[in-house]
């Protein structure tokens, strides 16, 4: 059994991030819904936190924001004439349609993908589907690019294989890693995979909020990245209504360690046995459980204390838990924070971050990444101008100040420069990453 080690892919914010309301039962989206935005604070931001990783010593990786507003997708629905025309023309007759086209939503890399690394995979190989999130319509605009962005990453077809995604369809809705938890005993010993789901695909589904990940969505990852040790578990009702739009905003894990909400699952007690089971007595699971009543869901969603990264960091015993800002402001989860590290628990450390331009549309540091775990032989076949260093921080950094605006509001998005200032922008960024002269819709017209 080679090691491995868990690096990150996060999604480098885009130019056109902002807060258009279109995710219900995502609180923080609707909520937020036409406040100015930030940009060059928010790609700042998560700049700043992939340093911070990278400093900790895990491997860090980059992926590009796709091309915004989508004009491609807006001439889909027959908006014809130059690409400033389709944009005016759509955001006077269509303006849902066209605040979709704009969406910076793929910076949230955990649900870029689900990833089965090596030592799960039936054939050795790492691989990923990539998203189809299809419940919402800004979201199932990027999974094309996504997979174009994995093919980048991760190009050595003999250890990595990135497949399309699923059929894009309702009854195999599927939105990525943000549903899937890896335990195991090491990085690199086989793993439990723990798929959580909110609906089947033919039941009838009356929730006041959407149940984003089908069953058979994640039934047929597993199936068709080969992966052992799968547990599906269903997401619980209350915690759907409540406004948990995905499991990783009540639920992470690492290692052997599960770290949930009380209301995470519908059955808590058959997901733990279920868990424990499939690790057969390869490692013992250790389910670290927040209770309703030292933090109300309420709390739990509006903290993001659950949407932390979970990680193992170089060197160090117990295990480190990267906040969000909000979770040290709100009593009751810094208090939760508070009684880990004093426990002889699990988790040891807390940090906290500032992401806050991502957490006003609900995506806290966890929406940020995408887990890949490598061995070294695999990392060294990933592409290395999308490491980041402390140089490429640097020049990153650099390119944000120089392309991106520090306030946007609903109006600007229909701006013809605001097109052409985010085409320049990623224009720059592909030499930088070398994505090579054709990775986005504008370079091949
Ligand atoms: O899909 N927000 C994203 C947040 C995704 C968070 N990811 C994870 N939990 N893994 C979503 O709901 C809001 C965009 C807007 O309203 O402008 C948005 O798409």
């Amino acid at each position: 059994m080679p090691p491995a080690v868990e690096a990150n892919a996060d999604g480098l914010i885009g130019p056109t991030h902002s807060y258009a309301g279109l995710s219900p039962g995502n609180l923080a989206s609707g909520k937020n819904r036409g406040l100015a935005s930030n940009p060059k604070a928010a790609v700042l931001q998560g700049l700043q936190k992939m340093r911070l990783l990278a400093d900790l010593g895990l491997p860090q990786f980059v992926l590009p924001p796709q091309e915004r507003p989508d004009i491609a997708f807006l001439r889909s629905l027959g908006f014809v004439g130059s690409d400033a025309t389709v944009l005016a023309d759509a955001w006077r007759d269509a303006p849902a349609f066209a605040a979709a086209a704009c969406s910076a939503s793929a910076m949230w890399a955990a649900n870029a993908a689900t990833v089965t690394p090596s030592a799960d995979s039936a054939d050795g190989r790492v691989h990923f589907t990539p998203a189809n999130l299809v419940t919402n319509l800004h979201r199932s605009l990027e999974h094309r690019q996504t997979t174009r962005a994995l093919d980048a990453l991760f190009p050595d077809p003999d250890r990595f294989a990135v497949h399309d995604a699923l059929p894009p369809v309702a009854h195999l809705a599927d939105e990525g890693a943000a549903n899937h938890v890896r335990l195991c005993a090491e990085h690199g010993a086989p793993g439990v995979n723990l798929m959580v789901w909110g609906r089947e695909a033919w039941e009838g589904w009356t929730g006041l909020f959407p149940a984003r990940q089908t069953r058979e969505a994640s039934d047929a990852v597993m199936r068709r990245h080969g992966a052992t040790g799968a547990v599906l578990a269903r997401q619980s009702r209350d915690a759907i209504a409540g406004g948990t739009f995905h499991n990783d905003v009540v639920c992470v894990g690492a290692l052997n360690v599960l770290f949930h909400h009380e209301l995470a699952f519908e059955d808590t007690a058959a997901t733990h046995e279920a868990i424990r089971r499939a690790a057969d007595g390869r490692f013992e699971p250790v389910f670290v459980e927040v209770s309703n009543a030292d933090l109300p869901l309420g709390d739990a969603i509006a903290s993001y204390l659950f949407n932390s990264m979970l990680i193992q960091v170089p060197g160090h015993n117990r295990l480190t838990l990267i906040c969000p800002t909000e979770t040290q402001e709100n009593a009751r989860s810094r208090a939760v924070t508070e009684r880990l590290v004093a426990s002889n628990g699990p988790i040891g450390e807390v940090r906290f971050v500032d992401v806050r331009q991502s957490m006003r549309n609900g995506g806290g540091p966890a929406c940020l990444r995408l887990r890949v775990v490598m061995t070294d032989a695999e990392l060294a076949a990933t592409n290395p101008a999308m490491r980041l260093t402390p140089e490429l921080h640097d020049r990153l950094t650099i390119w944000a100040e120089r392309h991106y605006r520090d306030e946007l509001v609903a109006r600007d998005l229909a701006d013809p420069d605001l097109l052409n200032e985010s085409r320049a922008a990623l224009e720059e960024l592909t030499g930088i990453l070398r994505l090579g002269s054709d990775f986005y819709p504008f370079q091949r017209a």
